[in-house]
């Protein structure tokens, strides 16, 4: 079983406009899409797709909370959220014909310090049976910055693989807790290194020094349309999908992150895994709904999917 846990979850709403979005005026939403999001929750659905047993849990709160549960389990996906006060948050997507997608991403309720202990205690019995689990997103106020860190070292303890997908200094804060796999995007990278990232020799460079500094096994740096390059202790790949014309990418990090969870549950070898987690992510690009894709989708793509080695 794939456990993911989701922080700061959110009801993700997508707003689809009939026409660009024009700021000051009363607009009329065309269609409106509400999903368990977070990113968490769009690697559980994305995970369930690609057919693994999977559990989801983090903190959530109110009837908001209520309803992400409700949407979760609508995607076959079992939850085991931890509820605390307040209202879980909604992140809006508003996917417009002249600007594509632009979010608006609330920063969720605030979390008692006795809250989060008491989800670090009750956390070894929360992921009993799991043989992945995933950690991915921003956490609410209140949440510190180590618990990434705290709870990977939980999963270590019991012999369960981490693959930790955040950014900021969650993510600079747990890379001491040795991950088995982390996917920082460029902008995190340069944040990671203090350096600018220019141009494709640089990812390279960096995806190796996390992998050499951290002793990371599995460094994935995902480059949207370009696919995904992964350092690990074989060397470093490139996974690159064909030329697509996306519906929506929002979420497709966390459809990798779901592949990948699944290729780990499934003891891929990293070249396998990263083909498989590239085809993944670019049938996702392809769906109009954030974390999920189409396996007869997927089926075209995976074909096409070219993995180089780098190094
Ligand atoms: O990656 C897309 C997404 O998961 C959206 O669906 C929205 O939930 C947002 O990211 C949440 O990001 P955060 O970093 O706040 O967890």
């Amino acid at each position: 079983m794939i456990t993911t846990v989701t922080l700061n979850a959110s009801i993700d709403k997508a707003y689809v406009m009939e026409r660009a979005i024009e700021n000051g005026t009363v607009m009329r939403v065309k269609e409106v899409r509400n999903t368990a999001g977070g990113k968490g929750l769009n690697v559980a659905k994305v995970a369930r797709i690609c057919g693994a047993d999977v559990q989801a849990t983090g903190f959530a709160g109110g009837f908001n909370g209520q309803y992400l549960e409700d949407l979760a389990r609508r995607s076959d996906v079992e939850t085991r959220f931890f509820h605390v006060e307040g209202e879980t948050r909604s992140c809006i997507n508003i996917l417009d014909p002249k600007y594509g997608s632009t979010e608006y991403l609330e920063p969720g309720f605030d979390v008692k310090a006795e809250d989060v202990d008491r989800f670090l205690e009750e956390f070894p019995s929360i992921i009993d049976g799991s043989s992945v689990v995933t950690m991915s997103g921003s956490a609410p106020r209140g949440v510190p910055a180590d618990i990434y860190k705290k709870l990977t070292g939980i999963m270590k303890q019991a012999g369960i693989k981490v693959i930790l997908d955040t950014s900021g200094s969650y993510l600079s804060e747990s890379l001491s807790g040795c991950p088995d796999m982390i996917k920082p995007n460029e902008d995190e990278i340069e944040a990671l290194l203090g350096i600018r990232v220019n141009g494709y020799e640089d990812v390279l460079r960096s995806a190796q020094e996390l992998h050499d500094t951290y002793q990371i096994p599995w460094v994935v740096i995902s480059l949207g349309a370009d696919g995904a390059v992964l350092a690990c202790e074989e060397g470093i790949f490139h996974g690159k999908p064909p030329v697509l014309t996306p519906v929506n990418t929002v979420g497709c990090g966390d459809s990798m992150t779901g592949a990948f969870a699944v290729a780990m549950e499934r003891k891929m070898k990293p070249e396998e895994a990263l083909g498989y987690a590239v085809a993944v992510s670019a049938a996702s690009a392809m769906s109009p709904l954030t974390g999920h894709f189409d396996l007869a989708v997927y089926e075209k793509i995976a074909g096409d999917v070219v993995v180089e080695v780098c190094g």
